[in-house]
């Protein structure tokens, strides 16, 4: 008999493109539930949990939590949007029945929407149509909903998913409607939360397993409690998993072992639940084993069966991580060796599944794979917070050969400009080899253009793009396929000014020298031989010395001189300065500080580098 599970209960998965309001809605679905005790304080977004998703507004990973809805006991999983974090979201989708797929009711659907849908219908997930922010000033619900059934018809959904249901909603004002009307300006708003919740009652299909059967779970995220220590959260397939049971953990690699179930949890709003035993069906966490990836399978110990692993993409980018070799080393970071280096990395592979990890030639040396610039930057971000100095390169592109010919990733872009900067936009994206597939007007003066682009030539536009639409453009870009490589693209940047001296810079260095470029540095600062101090007016590197003092007066070299009046220097951030960087310049990180330098920090071993490159060549 396949029973289904013990308890009315559904599983379902938020998904959507970035910002269009996915972790605004389970706030108010946990709100709405009556999740949270009274004397709870909620923050707004509650499930960006960690601090880099709090600092900067965005879910990182998908998280789970769960609320009770007219006596079903329904599991979320709130995932995240911005493309490189498209892994977390396929890793999330093989544990639900169900999704809602929001989209902006302004925006209609973005590329990242196209990259969910595609893998939610490929799963054979019958999507929700959920369409948000319709509070927003030029809402188009209609055309939204026309959109996005053109992009599930183009992506081969069958006819039981074109007939998916569609409802209106605020995410932020806490409503939802299934009614049109309620979407247009002055229509009737809802009142809460209650049609969303019914709609998935309806349509979302209950969790098929038969308890019965011998016990597989596929391990689909892991998380840390410092009160229970490590937690393997998955879905449970087929069986039971009971308190004190003995499990067979069975990596993806074929290693087998045994541990024993120490807790068995549901989710509840933001607590865990303990239970004796659940069923399957059921999207649980369980302790007690210390040692595994996601991906395994925990398993019947007499009867022991793998779960399919299911395959996600492959990472489109790489980076080098080595370590930290520049005269400061070792001042701000507690680890800075290869070793603590090469051991992080490949503990971030237990649950970074997109992530990949590899040795090269040298030994301090290190090559990351992921898919895309941010993917890797967070890591570095986490590592840095964590007390790690390291050194980065340039990221550049994974080729593939596909049948004999050399193939390069490719992306879907879209980018939003207002009127007046469309020219720049359209320079500088055929200047990067992309090819407009469409161009799109509102009334508002704003403008839409949608590119397939190498993904070769969208390293470093983020920085020129926010330059060229001073802040108002918006971005974004999804991994779309291999295809044979195009030509040279043109990303030349000004060149770099190149301190030729150790020591602290000086005001009234700075301050002589601010006709050749703007700086990255401020009076008092470390600088050293090598290192990259600010950008050239012109496109060739050229050796400052920012240390020199002025000789025979006394000058203060605090920068409040009268005399000296210097431009703030540009501030680093990790992304900007890994944008930035040229082949032959390294980020240099450390807990505190974001440094760029060549990666030869003397001129005659640059010079010899140079020279042995164009004799190769
Ligand atoms: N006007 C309006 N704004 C909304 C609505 N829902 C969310 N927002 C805003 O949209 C922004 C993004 O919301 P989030 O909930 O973080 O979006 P998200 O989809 O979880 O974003 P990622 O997880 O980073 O992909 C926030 O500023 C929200 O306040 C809505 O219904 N109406
Ligand atoms: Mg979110």
């Amino acid at each position: 008999m396949d029973r289904t599970a013990q308890r009315p209960l559904r599983n379902i998965a938020i998904i959507a493109h970035v910002d269009h309001g996915k972790t605004t809605l389970v706030d108010k679905l946990l709100q709405q539930a009556g999740t949270f005790q009274a004397h709870e304080r909620i923050t707004e977004r509650v499930m960006d949990s960690n601090d880099i998703e709090k600092e900067r507004g965005i879910t990182i990973l998908a998280k789970n939590t769960a609320v009770d809805f007219d006596g079903v006991h329904i599991n979320i999983v709130d995932t995240p949007g911005h493309a490189d974090f498209g892994g977390e979201v396929e890793r999330t989708l093989s544990m639900v029945d169900g999704v809602l797929l929001l989209v902006d009711a302004v925006e209609g659907p973005m590329p990242q929407t196209r990259f969910v849908t595609r893998k939610a219908l490929a799963l054979g997930l019958k999507p929700i149509v959920v369409v948000n922010k319709v509070d927003r000033d030029g809402a188009r619900a209609q055309w939204v909903v026309n959109q996005t059934f053109d992009l599930f018809d183009r992506l081969g959904a069958d006819e039981s998913q074109l007939d998916f249901p569609v409802v209106y909603a605020s995410a932020l004002q806490g409503w939802a409607s299934l009614d049109p009307a309620s979407a247009i300006s002055g229509g009737p708003r809802g009142t809460n939360m209650r049609p969303l919740f019914e709609t998935v009652l309806k349509s979302v299909p209950l969790p098929v397993g038969d308890p019965t059967l011998p016990l597989q779970m596929a391990v689909a995220a892991l998380d840390y409690s410092s009160y229970v220590g490590r937690l393997v959260i998955g879905r449970l397939r087929r069986g039971v998993i009971r308190v004190g049971m003995e499990v067979a953990v069975m990596e993806p690699n074929g290693a087998t072992a045994v541990s024993k179930i120490t807790g068995v949890y549901g989710f509840q709003g933001l607590n865990r639940v303990p239970m004796d035993e659940a069923y399957a069906g059921e999207i649980v966490q369980v302790t007690g084993i210390d040692e595994v990836s996601i991906g395994a399978t925990l398993a019947d110990k007499e009867q022991p069966e793998a779960l399919p692993v299911h395959k996600i993409d492959e990472p489109t980018l790489n980076m080098n991580f080595q370590v930290n070799t520049s005269p400061l080393v070792g001042r701000e970071g507690k680890f800075v060796t290869s070793r603590q280096v090469r051991d992080r990395l490949y503990k971030e592979l237990l649950t970074n599944v997109a992530l990949r990890v590899e040795d090269t030639a040298e030994t301090d040396v290190f090559r990351v794979s992921g898919r895309g610039e941010l993917h890797l930057t967070i890591l570095i971000e986490n590592m840095r917070r964590e007390g790690f100095e390291l050194a980065v390169s340039r990221p550049q592109v994974i080729l593939k050969n596909i049948d004999g010919v050399v193939c390069e990733p490719f992306e879907m872009l879209s980018v939003d400009v207002e009127e007046a900067n469309q020219g720049a936009a359209i320079a500088a994206l055929n200047g990067r080899r992309g090819e407009m597939l469409d161009m799109s007007q509102d009334d508002r003066g704003r403008v839409r253009l949608d590119y397939r682009i190498p993904a070769r030539g969208l390293i470093g536009f983020q920085t020129e793009f926010m330059t060229m639409t001073r802040g108002t453009g918006v971005l974004s870009h999804v991994f779309d396929e291999y295809a044979p490589m195009k030509g040279e693209s043109s990303d030349r940047r000004a060149g770099a000014l190149i301190s030729g001296d150790d020591g602290e810079a000086v005001a009234y260095a700075l301050w002589k020298l601010q006709e050749r470029g703007r700086m990255f540095v401020s009076p008092g600062e470390p600088v050293y031989e090598g290192m990259v101090v600010g950008i050239h007016t012109r496109d060739n590197d050229l050796i400052i010395n920012p240390v020199k003092e002025k000789h025979l007066t006394n000058v203060r070299s605090s920068g409040k001189d009268d005399a000296i009046v210097l431009t703030p220097p540009i501030k680093l951030t990790l992304e900007s300065a890994v944008e930035f960087i040229a082949d032959d310049e390294l980020v240099e990180v450390t807990p505190k500080s974001i440094r760029i330098r060549k990666r030869y920090l003397q001129e005659h071993e640059r010079r010899k580098q140079s020279r042995t490159s164009v004799a190769a060549a």
